[in-house]
């Protein structure tokens, strides 16, 4: 086949596994258009038109350079006839009239303001939407009955959709740390999610715990929650115990992110010394202090590996990887252990870099994972 000069034939794998992701990349107005959609088909429950968009902007996540023609996208994966017209939209035309139309759409805007309640999903958000529920006022309004995390949502709306800095969750890092030392030394706590992949901010801040002398971290999580709770550093907590114990449907479907952990939800309340210092609370304008959505999650040692490679995320990243290893080598992966199901058994491993040997990857680092 011949090429015209200026037209590059790339060869991408199709599962975001195979792919370094960095954060920063070189085609944010594509990617900006196409999560937005995916974010829209996510709030209208459509499942398989998001993870297509997702997918799209991922694969341009992953490219050294900019797309300027159509025909820089030869040879792509995962990207389907609707994907490439809002690309070639936004070629030609510099935007895409189906992403400003979805963007001002009066169902996108209740439903992002909804769902941006901590404690309400698609499905409540629908609910309410349909009421003639659109926003936080009107759910004040509406005087509807709201459990606890969905009150706790309400009261600190404000804060909880700001970004959480990078300097915040170390600083909560340092708090969670000192807890956790407090009430079993020599356990070891690691930052995950997003900020373990690089980013500079975050909805939330995701730590795993365990101690290397397995079973040591069993009744560790009440004990710290309540150190916590004690020195009034909490807004809000619900521990979800381990079900290792209950887990009939093991090895847990691919497409399933969630696991058995025991693990803590909770909004913590992070004194802001600048805050402090202006005296801002005097004048009883602001508080001293910022809710941060914080997750804990406590990992038995031997299943630290699987853990720390299911948290670091990205999401779409996780699900390639699932995916890939169901597809691709017969196996079953989630944040607890790795499957061979033609061969019925355990593949052990202490670290990510095993695991992925064991999936036949190269290996990649958290801060190239976000695809
Ligand atoms: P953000 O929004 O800035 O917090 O971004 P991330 O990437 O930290 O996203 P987050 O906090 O929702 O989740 C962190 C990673 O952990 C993500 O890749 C998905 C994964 N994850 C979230 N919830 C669960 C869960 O219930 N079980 C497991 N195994 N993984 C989860
Ligand atoms: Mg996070």
């Amino acid at each position: 086949q011949r090429l015209t000069a200026c037209t590059v034939v790339h060869t991408m794998g199709a599962y975001a596994c195979q792919r370094k992701t960095p954060l920063e990349h070189h085609n944010t107005i594509f990617t900006d258009a196409l999560l937005l959609l995916a974010e829209n088909a996510e709030l209208c429950a459509n499942e398989g038109r998001n993870v297509a968009f997702k997918r799209a902007a991922s694969v341009l996540k992953a490219l050294p350079r900019p797309v300027r023609q159509m025909e820089d996208l030869q040879g792509l994966p995962c990207l389907g006839e609707h994907s490439q017209r809002v690309i070639k939209d936004i070629l030609e035309h510099g935007g895409s009239s189906e992403v400003e139309m979805t963007r001002q759409s009066e169902k996108y805007q209740a439903m992002k303001a909804l769902t941006g309640i901590f404690g309400v999903g698609v499905k409540t958000a629908e609910r309410w939407y349909r009421e003639g529920i659109q926003d936080l006022a009107d759910l004040v309004t509406a005087d509807l009955k709201l459990n606890r995390e969905q009150q706790t949502g309400v009261k600190y709306y404000d804060h909880l959709n700001m970004p959480v800095t990078e300097a915040e969750a170390r600083t909560i890092g340092q708090i969670v740390e000192k807890a956790v030392h407090a009430l079993l030394p020599g356990a070891e706590i690691t930052l995950t999610g997003g900020f373990r992949r690089g980013k500079k901010t975050g909805h939330d801040v995701d730590f795993l715990v365990t101690h290397p002398e397995e079973g040591r971290e069993e009744g560790l999580l009440p004990k710290v929650m309540g150190w916590l709770e004690a020195r009034d550093l909490l807004l809000y907590q619900k521990i979800n115990k381990n079900s290792y114990l209950e887990a009939k449907e093991w090895p847990a479907r691919p497409s399933s992110n969630m696991d058995r952990f025991e693990r803590c939800f909770s909004v913590f309340k992070l004194e802001c010394p600048w805050a402090a210092s202006e005296k801002s609370n005097q004048s009883g304008e602001s508080p001293s202090w910022k809710a941060v959505r914080v997750d804990i999650v406590v990992v038995p040692f031997s299943q630290l590996a699987f853990a720390l490679l299911g948290w670091t995320g990205s999401q779409l990243f996780e699900r390639d990887l699932r995916r890939w290893a169901a597809q691709e080598k017969g196996m079953s992966l989630n944040s607890h252990a790795l499957y061979d199901t033609k061969r019925k058994q355990y593949l052990r491993a202490s670290s990510e870099e095993e695991i992925f040997a064991h999936l036949g990857l190269e290996y990649i680092p958290p801060w190239e994972r976000n695809a």
